[in-house]
């Protein structure tokens, strides 16, 4: 049996009862996955898009036997189960489950890329990524969590 990698899917909400959609996405997730490690909770202001409610986002580390490509298909699954349409880009949704890391590898496919391309300057992946993993080094990057959080703007990210 192959060792299996470890894997850090950030999760974020802006619609709806946003805590129990972070359980809920978590319950199902724990289907398929072990949850190692979760950071707190984060109340962050909109990225990107910016006419839309505040999100909660949290960043879970994960062990599971599923393949990068599997698991992103389980991912979408959840989403979709938990009512996420598609509308805008950057927009209001119940459930966003992104895949940040998958071990150290490197994967560039027009459905998959790993790890997470938009992560660096995005301080609503970083601050909570930062608490559970600050030493991971990206391995594109080639510089630790910690050293991508410095030149984030973390202004507005609250831990509840
Ligand atoms: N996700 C986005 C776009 N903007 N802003 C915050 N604060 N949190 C998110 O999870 C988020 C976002 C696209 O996935
Ligand atoms: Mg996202
Ligand atoms: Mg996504």
């Amino acid at each position: 049996m192959n060792a299996v990698s470890p894997v850090y899917i950030a999760l974020g909400t802006n619609l709806g009862d946003r805590e129990q959609n972070l359980q809920t996405a978590k319950a199902l997730l724990s289907r398929k996955a072990d949850i190692l490690q979760e950071s707190s909770v984060y109340s962050t202001p909109p990225w990107g898009y910016l006419d839309q409610p505040d999100f909660l986002n949290q960043v879970i580390e994960i062990s599971t036997r599923l393949q990068p490509i599997p698991l992103l298909r389980f991912l979408k699954g959840i989403e979709k189960h938990m009512g996420r349409v598609k509308r805008i880009v950057n927009g209001p949704r119940q459930i966003d489950l992104d895949i940040l890391f998958y071990g150290d590898e490197v994967i560039e496919t027009d459905d998959l890329q790993i790890p997470h391309p938009r992560m660096a300057g995005r301080a609503f992946v970083l601050v909570p990524l930062a608490e559970i993993a600050p030493e991971l080094i990206h391995p594109i990057l080639k510089v630790s969590v910690r050293e991508m959080l410095s030149e984030a703007d973390a202004s507005g990210v609250m831990r509840l």
